[in-house]
């Protein structure tokens, strides 16, 4: 336990070490990590990108880092269920606020994304993305390619967002939340063959080659199978992690911008995040968060628990790596 204080996000005074605010009150920051603009030599930098400017239904996740950062208030010292560790005792993670977005130059956005997310990965080992809408995934993937070279996709959703890419007026590609992937694919960003989704229930006209669970089969799956589909795709690649929370079946997360029924529980997808601790992650999101249709902020939550488990994957590994 931490010393009694509050405000950790900006009184920290080193790296390591749990907050002790009340869950109620104190300056609100992912699991109350301390702020920076310098993420210089650390573990994980989360940030947020609060845009949903690409959506082709309810908008919403604007708000959705803001609501996700609330949720973690909770998490912010004791060992973390279900991985039996306090992440800070070994993860130097810090909050570094939100992307610098120009909503007047909507059409320019994920271009500052991508430079904002290529500073950060030069001096970060991990970026952890709130979202936003789902097309922030493409300029994120674009970034994180730069820096490891062509990942496998692991993506959570009910959708494939693997819409065509028709071009705008001027020629120029569209990229929305429905065609991340398409873009990925374009582009060269991730490879079809060891890419997987898991807790798909629309279709898209073109699956891109990924390999697919569907909301169906996960209904069958036990957590560890689905966790075996997912090491058995990916064969120790390069991995990047997209959870759409709009993967979770509408009553676990109403708060987004296209829910669809019939998926699984936050209980399920959260069994099979902790199975992925061999995983070799480079970079990782939750988006889709949209608090103006939440209810008990359940859908933040929700996110908020998937970012937890996250650091869980890649705190575990830093242990094990210092033995
Ligand atoms: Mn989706």
């Amino acid at each position: 336990m931490a010393t009694k204080a509050i405000d950790n996000a900006f009184t920290a005074s080193a790296p390591f070490g749990a907050a002790s605010d009340p869950t109620y009150a104190g300056a609100l920051s992912f699991m109350r990590r301390r702020y920076t603009k310098d993420v210089s030599g650390t573990d994980v930098a989360v940030w947020g990108i609060a845009f949903d400017a690409s959506v082709s239904n309810r908008p919403g996740t604007r708000f959705g880092p803001q609501a996700i950062r609330r949720a973690s208030a909770i998490f912010d010292n004791d060992p973390q269920y279900p991985f039996h560790a306090d992440f800070f005792e070994v993860l130097d993670v810090v909050d570094y606020g939100d992307c610098l977005l120009d909503y007047r130059l909507p059409e320019r956005a994920h271009l500052a994304m991508r430079k904002e997310a290529s500073e950060l990965l030069e001096k970060t080992d991990f970026l952890l993305t709130l979202g936003g809408d789902h097309s922030i995934t493409y300029p994120l993937l674009q970034a994180h390619a730069e820096r490891h070279g062509k990942l496998s996709l692991v993506h959570f959703d009910a959708h494939q967002d693997t819409w065509p890419l028709a071009g705008d007026t001027h020629g120029r590609p569209r990229v929305d939340h429905g065609s991340f992937v398409s873009a990925a694919l374009r582009d060269g960003l991730i490879d079809p063959d060891t890419s997987i989704q898991i807790g798909i229930r629309t279709h898209a006209p073109e699956t891109g080659g990924l390999e697919i669970v569907y909301g169906h089969e996960v209904e069958d799956l036990s957590s560890a199978e689905i966790a075996k589909r997912i090491y058995e795709r990916t064969g120790g690649t390069n991995c990047y992690l997209t959870f759409d929370i709009d993967c979770l079946d509408v009553a676990f997360a109403p708060g987004t911008g296209t829910p669809v029924a019939g998926g699984p529980s936050s209980a399920k997808m959260l069994a099979v995040l902790h199975h992925l601790k061999n995983l070799d992650l480079k970079g990782a999101d939750v988006v889709e968060v949209s608090p103006p249709y939440d209810h008990a902020d359940m859908t933040a939550i929700a996110g908020s628990t998937v970012a937890v488990y996250i650091l869980g994957i890649l705190a575990d590994k830093k242990a094990k790596r210092q033995g």
